[in-house]
């Protein structure tokens, strides 16, 4: 494979999957259990926060019983070997990329690890629980929380650094999303056309013809030698 300037990776559930994150989609996967319009929706979180807060709470607290897998690893190994600019765009609300190492990551659906005051609209470091009592340790206010994550019908989180990093990007990857949900599914039209794109999904994508490559099989092995071939 070439040199490249810039590296965009687009990733989804999928990569995390395997250090037992559960993806959204997937047989047994979290929308079989709970259904999007009941937690996932600002509508629902006006009709019954405690329910919506409850859902985030027990997804943040299993943050600490899970670890990054080869695949977060290796793209961390990526950006600190690889001689142009790797940058990962990432639909999941885990921490595990930074965790491997990787330092250039956009969290374009919010973060577990973090929650928006509704009053003063600072985003705030959470490690624990949010309670109905809950307060916003910069303005004060008590009961205004609430998850720092993009849900339907609320706009992504740096539409327009995306838009330039998609713009800059020479090779473009997306690895673990099952291209259902938009802008992000709708990335790999935006790059230029003379944008070298690969797919890594377990299956093909709904998007899958979109791409130049598609490869599939599981992250964990599929990222680590992508990047031995990037980097050899
Ligand atoms: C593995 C693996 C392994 C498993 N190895 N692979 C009609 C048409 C077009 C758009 C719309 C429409 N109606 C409404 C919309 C917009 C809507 C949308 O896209 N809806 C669709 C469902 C139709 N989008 C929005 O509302 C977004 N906002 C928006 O569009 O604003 C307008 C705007 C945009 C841009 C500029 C200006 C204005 C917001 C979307 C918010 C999504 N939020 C969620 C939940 C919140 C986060 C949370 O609670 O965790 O984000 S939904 C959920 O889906 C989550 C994910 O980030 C997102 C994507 O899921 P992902 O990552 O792809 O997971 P899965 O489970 O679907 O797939 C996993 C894949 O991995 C599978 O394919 C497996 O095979 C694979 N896999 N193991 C490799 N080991």
């Amino acid at each position: 494979m070439g040199t490249f300037s810039n590296i965009v990776i687009l990733t989804g559930a999928g990569i995390s999957a395997e250090s037992g994150i559960m993806t959204f989609r997937d047989a047994g996967g979290l929308w079989e259990q709970q259904r999007i319009e009941d937690v996932a929706t600002p509508e629902a979180f006006v009709r019954d926060p405690a329910r919506v807060q409850a859902f985030y709470n027990e997804r943040r607290a299993a943050l600490y019983t899970v670890a990054p897998n080869r695949a977060h690893e290796a793209l961390a190994r990526l950006e600190r070997e690889y001689p142009g600019t790797v940058t990962i765009v990432t639909q999941n609300v885990d921490d595990l990329h930074e965790r491997a190492g990787s330092s250039r990551v956009v969290h374009m659906h919010g973060e577990l690890r973090k929650v928006r005051c509704r009053m003063c609209g600072n985003v705030i470091e959470w490690e624990d629980d949010v309670e109905e009592d809950s307060g916003c340790p910069d303005c004060c206010t008590v009961g205004r929380l609430r998850p720092h994550i993009v849900w339907f019908g609320e706009v992504p989180l740096y539409i327009d650094e995306i838009s330039s990093l998609l713009e800059e990007a020479d090779l473009f990857i997306s690895i673990g999303t099952s291209g259902e949900v938009y802008p992000a599914a709708g990335f790999v039209i935006e790059v230029k056309e003379h944008t070298h794109t690969i797919e890594i999904n377990l299956e093909p994508s709904r998007g899958a013809s979109l791409f130049d490559e598609c490869r599939q099989g599981p992250a964990g092995i599929l990222v680590p030698a992508l990047v031995d071939e990037l980097l050899s």
